[in-house]
């Protein structure tokens, strides 16, 4: 049989609105395609205030909400799905602390060390489980007779 580990899992990834503005998209993607994941989706978006809210609902009772909801309609971001074994876990440890400032003492390869700003603008996103990424890749993206789609206008 099969050997479960080498299963591919998929995650969604984020480059937030400073990492795009930042001039970070193509050191990242190289980043995440030198790690052995493949981006299987793509998309530019920039999302409005209600599609934030949902998206970070399980944040909406903290005292950083608001501001994080003017940080992510502040700009384009890229949105992608990747794909390889470990693939949530892995992008997880790829990208670091939440706080860059944090990530640059403890992890100074991560991309959050390199990329990011500050505890809110902190470049990445990356799915924390198996649930939020099915989660987290419907949102974005459905699928059709003829492969995945954005729900979103790219830009
Ligand atoms: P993410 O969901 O974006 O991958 O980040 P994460 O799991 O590492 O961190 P999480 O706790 O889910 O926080 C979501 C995003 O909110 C902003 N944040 N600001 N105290 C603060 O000001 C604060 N804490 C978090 C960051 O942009 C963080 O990534
Ligand atoms: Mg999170």
């Amino acid at each position: 049989s099969v050997d479960s580990s080498i299963e591919s899992e998929r995650t969604l990834a984020i480059i937030k609105p400073d990492g795009v503005s930042g001039n970070h998209t193509n050191s990242i993607k190289e980043t995440i395609l030198n790690n052995g994941f493949k981006i299987t989706e793509e998309s530019f978006i920039q999302l409005d205030e209600d599609r934030v809210k949902s998206f970070y609902a399980e944040h909406s009772s903290r005292s950083f909400f608001p501001s994080l909801v003017q940080y992510m309609i502040s700009g384009p971001m890229l949105i992608m799905v990747l794909e390889k074994g470990n693939a949530i876990a892995d992008w997880r440890a790829l990208i670091g602390p939440t706080d860059p400032l944090k990530a640059k003492v403890t992890h100074p390869h991560s991309v959050r060390a390199i990329c990011g700003l500050d505890l809110q603008k902190n470049c990445v996103h990356g799915s924390d489980s198996p649930q939020s990424a099915a989660r987290e890749i419907s949102f974005f993206f459905e699928r059709t007779s003829s492969g995945h789609v954005s729900k979103h206008d790219e830009l």
